[in-house]
């Protein structure tokens, strides 16, 4: 007779799962023995928070629920922060947690906290299993949550006793494929209007923009339409950004390069856009008509009030806007003519051979070592915002970047995540030295998984993203600097490799060298931050006085 775990391992199975992240406790071990004859590979990790990343990285990048695993009390509120980039990434994760027998305990309240209760505000759904009949729809209807647009993280909780109780041999519900629907015809009229009457449209690629499902469809309506984009931090990559009407990323709201064609925009069509991310432009009262183009309708809010929302299947939907207005537009291009100012802007000092090395040189040299198809996974620091600003993309999900919770800790995670699912690519993490070390344990279980990865450490011994709006706030120097690990000796101790960065002409070949020799390899380079206040101020409010001096 099958147990409850065992039921509940076949209806991962059933939803074709093939790995699960995690650290188990007592309290979980029927289903790890469920699993131990299971197809499921169960991949330790050295920390919950790490196998949360992994598990919402693989539901980023397959469109299907990554699943993790823990025990109860203190493993599971370790998977709070990878909860919370789930839910506010959109990315579908099923995260499953032991608890003590509901039926009779002999523990007392030993090592009991209300996970269900916990996970409430972080979830989709959060559920305690309380009988071994109701496993096979509660795991379908689990992944269907998480998987339905908008994509996040369900916890399930199976009691100790729950999970170890004989059971009636029940069968799987089986999954059928479910298409979203098309927007609706009135929609997509009132849209194919708006763009006609366009002097200078302009498109913006999003977040959901990103999802597998999404990046198909969208290509074609920028090709068709030949209106310019450009991207959020999250949206990089979906239209290859060596495309012609690629107009560059906003990293900041405001006052960059990429804001002039924003501000002389007078329509932005929005594909995708999500407000969990920072805000990619700021809507005014006088600002651009907006046409939100997304699987859910737009969040209003007081920097974001589309004026038109065509809501349904964004590939077919986007397909649909298109027979509507191709070969009749006769603006599209209005905006083109500022692409190159903007761009070039951007690269500048790009290739400055200044020891240490500026952001934007390293950003240019990681572009050199990396493929098209090649992806950078970010941790959160001062460098995100180079890298989003920077660095272009030609594929999508190329470049892995978390603009909702912006957490640190996450770099080196997600980085493992697509080694494992595409291990003939090459699989760069840029960490900050103090993001890195958030997770840096994972390294042990990079080198036990025999990954092929390469973790770019930009040392500055600070947590320098905040030390930077310190100092831009005006505030005095004060608490935000650190000392660092030797990452060489910190490296070879995981039996991992490691180089440190010595020269600026040293970056390329080192990099190179560390994916050429394979495994997991750590690479440290002090970084020039000054360039943040030089550039990310300075010259962008300098910029602004030259652009509102005529108008004046
Ligand atoms: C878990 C978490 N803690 C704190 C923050 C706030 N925070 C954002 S960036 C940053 C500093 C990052 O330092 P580091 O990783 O060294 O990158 P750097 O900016 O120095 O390049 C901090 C503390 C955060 N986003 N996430
Ligand atoms: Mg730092």
């Amino acid at each position: 007779m099958p147990k409850g775990s065992d039921l509940l391992v076949a209806a991962l199975e059933n939803e074709g799962v093939d790995r699960i992240f995690g650290v188990p406790g007592e309290e979980n071990l029927d289903v790890v023995e469920s699993l131990r004859t299971s197809s499921i590979k169960l991949i330790l990790t050295r920390h919950e928070q790490g196998a949360a990343f992994m598990a919402a990285t693989y539901g980023r990048l397959t469109g299907k629920p990554g699943v993790c695993i823990t025990t109860l009390g203190p493993g599971a509120l370790n998977l709070t922060t990878g909860a919370a980039y789930a839910l506010l990434g959109g990315m579908p994760m099923i995260m499953l947690t032991g608890q003590k027998g509901i039926m009779s305990s002999r523990q007392a309240k030993f090592q009991i906290v209300d996970v269900v209760g916990t996970f409430k505000p972080l979830t989709k759904l959060s559920l305690q299993i309380v009988s071994t009949g109701s496993i096979p729809t509660i795991v379908r209807d689990a992944f269907r949550i998480a998987m339905e647009e908008r994509p996040g993280p369900v916890l399930l909780e199976l009691p100790e006793d729950v999970a170890g109780e004989e059971a009636e041999d029940i069968a799987m519900v089986l999954q059928h494929p479910i298409e979203i629907p098309v927007a609706h015809r009135a929609s997509l009229d009132r849209a194919a209007e708006m763009i006609l009457k366009a002097k200078r449209p302009l498109i913006m690629l999003g977040a959901a923009a990103s999802r597998p499902r999404s990046t198909s469809g969208i290509g074609g309506f920028v090709r068709r339409t030949q209106i310019p984009f450009f991207t959020t931090q999250m949206g990089k990559g979906t239209v290859a950004g060596g495309s012609k009407l690629y107009m560059g990323t906003a990293a900041l709201s405001e006052r960059d390069y990429v804001h002039d064609a924003v501000d002389r925009a007078d329509l932005i069509i929005a594909i995708g856009h999500d407000t969990i991310e920072k805000p990619p432009f700021i809507m005014g009262p006088k600002g651009p008509q907006v046409i939100h183009v997304s699987y859910t309708p737009a969040n209003v809010e007081r920097v974001y009030f589309p004026q038109c929302e065509v809501v349904g299947d964004v590939g077919p939907s986007l397909e649909l806007l298109a027979d509507r207005v191709e070969g009749r537009l006769h603006n599209a291009g209005a905006l083109l003519s500022l692409r190159e100012s903007i761009l070039s802007r951007i690269t500048d000092r790009a290739t400055e051979e200044r020891w240490p090395p500026t952001p934007q040189r390293i950003v240019h040299d990681v572009r050199k070592v990396i493929p098209a198809d090649g992806i950078v996974a970010l941790d959160n620091g001062m460098y995100k915002i180079w890298f989003a600003r920077n660095y272009r993309t030609y594929v999508a999900n190329t470049l892995l970047l978390d603009n909702a919770l912006a957490t640190m800790g996450a770099g080196l995670p997600s980085a493992m995540l697509a080694a494992m699912l595409y291990p003939e690519r090459r699989v760069l993490a840029v960490c900050g030295d103090g993001g890195f070390m958030m997770n840096s344990q994972e390294m042990e279980t990079a080198v036990r998984l025999k990954l092929n990865v390469v973790v770019l450490i930009l040392e500055d011994s600070a947590y320098g993203m905040i030390r930077w709006k310190q100092a831009a706030d005006g505030f005095p120097d004060f608490g935000l600097t650190f000392g660092n690990p030797d990452f060489v000796k910190y490296a070879e101790s995981y039996g991992a490799k490691g180089s440190k960065v010595e020269s600026t002409a040293e970056l390329i070949p080192t990099l190179e060298r560390a994916f050429n020799s394979g495994g997991v390899h750590l690479v440290s380079v002090p970084i020039d931050y000054s360039e943040n206040t030089r550039v990310l101020i300075d010259e962008l409010r300098e910029k602004l006085n030259q652009v509102d001096e005529p108008a004046a």
